[in-house]
């Protein structure tokens, strides 16, 4: 197994997305916003891989910065596919967020994508950020991974039990835009239906019943009362986008004279 000699910490920090935590969601690629907005305190910090304008070089020097920063991030990679999970984990991510998900088959592709064998057919070669730092062995980085798949499509709800099931999968991570259009539901009548048998309810049940977390994105924080009034404490609370229109709203409203 591979080893390096002059290095001494350990790039990987354990459950980037932790219980009762707040986090920042990057759709730009600049490294000092980046860094500002980790520096503001926020738990961990998602790079939108598929939304955002994040590619593979961007990754790495954001990467780097948040490492320098000492913030965690998680990489919302732009779909189930192998290369960029294995590429944002290589990159120092300390977990990857799974989008369009549609079957269990898919879940466990991401599984596969994450994790070295025997449980996944990852390759080895992190490109960690950190230069300093050696590699984790494969049994750590494994142990250490976030695999968060998220349950945004109506296959990913019909399959929600097997998907929290699978071994590997650690982290239901809702999508409430895409559930809503795929439920043909509204965003805030999805998030503030609390029923047994209503979709919210029944990721956070899956998920509990097989000791999986459960985490979401809000963007704004105009959304996050709701998603904590269905007991679910990761979240995703802003996007920079929407820190920027928060903060120039501020702005004007501070030095309004009218
Ligand atoms: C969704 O709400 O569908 C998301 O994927 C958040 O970006
Ligand atoms: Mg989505």
């Amino acid at each position: 197994m591979y080893s390096a000699t002059t290095q001494t910490r350990q790039p990987w920090r354990p459950a980037a997305i932790g219980p009762d935590s707040r986090g920042v969601w990057l759709m730009g690629n600049d490294v000092d916003v980046a860094r500002r907005l980790a520096g503001a305190g926020f738990d961990w910090v998602a790079l939108d891989a598929q939304h955002g304008a994040i590619d593979r070089s961007a990754l790495v020097a954001l990467g780097r910065a948040l490492a320098d920063v000492g913030t965690n991030f998680v990489v919302r990679v732009p779909g189930v596919e192998h290369s960029w999970i294995g590429a944002s984990l290589d990159a120092g991510a300390a977990g990857v967020i799974v989008p369009s998900v549609a079957s269990v088959q898919d879940a466990r592709a991401a599984v596969r994508a994450t994790y070295y064998p025997p449980l996944g057919e990852r390759s080895w070669g992190p490109f960690s950020p950190m230069w300093d730092a050696a590699p984790p062995p494969t049994e750590e980085a494994d142990a250490q991974v976030q695999c968060a798949v998220m349950i945004e499509t109506a296959g990913a709800l019909e399959a929600v039990e097997e998907i929290a099931a699978l071994d590997g999968v650690g982290m239901l991570f809702l999508g409430p835009v895409d559930l809503s259009l795929a439920l043909d539901r509204s965003v805030a009548d999805l998030l503030s239906d609390t029923r047994d048998e209503a979709p919210v309810p029944r990721i956070r049940r899956a998920a509990e019943r097989h000791r999986k977390a459960v985490a979401a994105f809000a963007g704004h924080p105009d959304g996050v009362p709701a998603m904590r009034a269905q007991g679910i404490d990761r979240i995703a609370v802003a996007t920079d986008i929407a820190i920027v229109a928060l903060g120039a709203q501020r702005a004007l409203a501070l030095t309004d004279q009218g």
